[in-house]
């Protein structure tokens, strides 16, 4: 889990406001995380102010959701339901840590050395929105983690910032974890809620959205780990100083994991807007086999593919999804020229067919007829017709299945095909891959 590497960019002109400490093992101990890193000043400011306006500041700073759909985090939290005279809710706050987006690897580096900035995040969202408890979905393989996210919790509590009465406010909350169990879905938030109480993973239809209808039936939130880690520097800073960074509606940095054919793959952490190129060449050393990079996925594997002439693309949710692809989770995936865009697509769609939780049928049957053609396709078994009929299924799985992991696995395919045809009617034609690239992993 370590073979990630933490450049340790940050600068002025490029502040590192989630990253700080990231690589040193001490980082997560509360004593380090105040001492050095003004931690729980964000908390402190937050409960002196009312709960409407920790959220205004929070809509000030115009931080959009980190883990993929790019919603903006102040609208998400007012759509929590005030409490009437007549009705009392029980709210809660649910971090998603269930990062298992391919090609992301950001959230396990807050949790592992920065758990701290999380916590002040989830307190002063829980105090925003009026929570009475919250919980961190982690997914399972973050075993290593752990117990030491348990044991900053248990920190926190100590210095009297979790439990009850918190600095004299007289509100309570609290902070749980929850451990998934291996699947992808149960990223998607309503799956979260429902693993989160014991029940299959499996979405819900939405709406009623989970601020309405969310855990135990009760109104929630869910936030991405980096967004909630990003409220605490957002309310130290003030909303309006926060919004200079990035640019206008896309504001903030955001932690970019690089990884594939670069000199130097890892996390790095910049305000949104700086271009492609300059993140993948400048940053993580461009080639690292001296063959040109062909494609580039730009925001984790549900998002569509992009070619040299793209490069030069802004990094932020608006310039991305303009381009044609989604900034999503921020994990971009390098491939250079000999990469086989058709075993490429087959390795990402068999991971879509593998997850997909079986409920609606286009996404159930689809991705698992996306991957036996293009398994044909790899292996010398392509039909001349088959490209028609790959690139006939998208239209019949978009926006007709209850979550986007139906459209998330078209997205790729629907581009790879069409922007490497040349590479696929090869494979149909002449049984194996065009010359000059090669199938990177073993045949399955
Ligand atoms: C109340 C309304 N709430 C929207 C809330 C909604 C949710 C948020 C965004 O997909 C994307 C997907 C993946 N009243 C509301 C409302 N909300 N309208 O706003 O909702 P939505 O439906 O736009 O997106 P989503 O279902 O959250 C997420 C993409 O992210 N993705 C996935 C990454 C996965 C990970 C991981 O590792 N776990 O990061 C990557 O790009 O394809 O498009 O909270 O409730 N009227
Ligand atoms: Fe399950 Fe796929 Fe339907 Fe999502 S789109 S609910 S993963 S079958």
């Amino acid at each position: 889990h370590q073979s990630y590497t933490f450049p340790g960019f940050g600068s002025d002109k490029y502040p590192n406001l989630m990253l700080r400490g990231a690589g040193d093992l001490d980082n997560w101990h509360l004593k380090v995380y105040e001492g050095r890193w003004e931690g729980y000043q964000g908390m402190k400011k937050a409960l002196k102010m009312e709960p409407t306006a920790v959220t205004a500041e929070v809509k000030a700073s115009d931080i959009r959701g980190r883990g993929g759909a790019g919603f903006r985090t102040g609208l998400k939290w007012s759509f929590m339901p005030k409490d009437t005279p007549e009705r009392k809710h029980t709210r809660y706050l649910v971090c998603n840590g269930d990062e298992g987006e391919p090609g992301t690897f950001k959230d396990r580096a807050i949790l592992e050395y920065n758990p701290h900035q999380l916590i002040e995040g989830m307190i002063i969202g829980g105090w925003a929105m009026q929570c009475r408890m919250g919980f961190i979905y982690l997914r399972g393989e973050f075993s290593w983690l752990i117990d030491k996210l348990e044991a900053a919790i248990q920190e926190a509590r100590d210095a009297g910032y979790l439990g009850r009465n918190i600095l004299g406010t007289g509100w309570d909350f609290d902070i749980l974890t929850y451990r998934g169990a291996g699947a992808y879905i149960c990223g998607e938030e309503t799956a979260l809620l429902n693993s989160l109480e014991g029940r299959r993973g499996e979405p819900r239809v939405k709406p009623p959205f989970p601020a309405s209808v969310g855990a135990f039936g009760q109104p929630t939130t869910v936030n991405n780990v980096e967004t909630l880690a990003a409220v605490a520097p957002i309310l130290r800073m003030g909303g309006a100083e926060y919004a200079k960074l990035g640019t206008p509606g896309n504001t903030g940095t955001r932690i970019y994991g690089v990884s594939g054919h670069v000199k130097r793959p890892g996390l790095y952490e910049l305000p949104l807007g700086l271009p492609l190129e300059f993140l993948m060449n400048d940053l993580a050393g461009g080639s690292s086999t001296g063959a040109k990079i062909k494609a580039v996925i730009p925001g984790g594997s549900s998002a569509p593919v992009f070619t040299a002439k793209d490069f030069d693309c802004p990094l932020d949710f608006d310039t991305v999804r303009a381009r044609g692809s989604m900034a999503g989770s921020g994990g971009l995936i390098v491939m250079d020229e000999r990469t086989c865009m058709v075993q490429a697509t087959l390795r990402l769609i068999k991971f879509y067919a593998h997850e997909s939780c079986g409920q609606c049928t286009p996404c159930r049957e689809g991705c698992n007829w996306m991957e036996m053609i293009l398994h044909r396709l790899e292996h010398g078994q392509g039909r001349p017709d088959d490209l028609d009929l790959l690139a006939s299924l998208p239209p019949r799985i978009n926006m007709r299945t209850l979550c986007p992991l139906g459209d998330a696995a078209c997205g790729p395919m629907e581009s790879m095909l069409q922007k490497f045809r040349d590479e696929f009617e090869y494979h149909v034609q002449h049984k194996t891959c065009m010359p000059g690239t090669r199938s990177i992993l073993p045949a399955a």
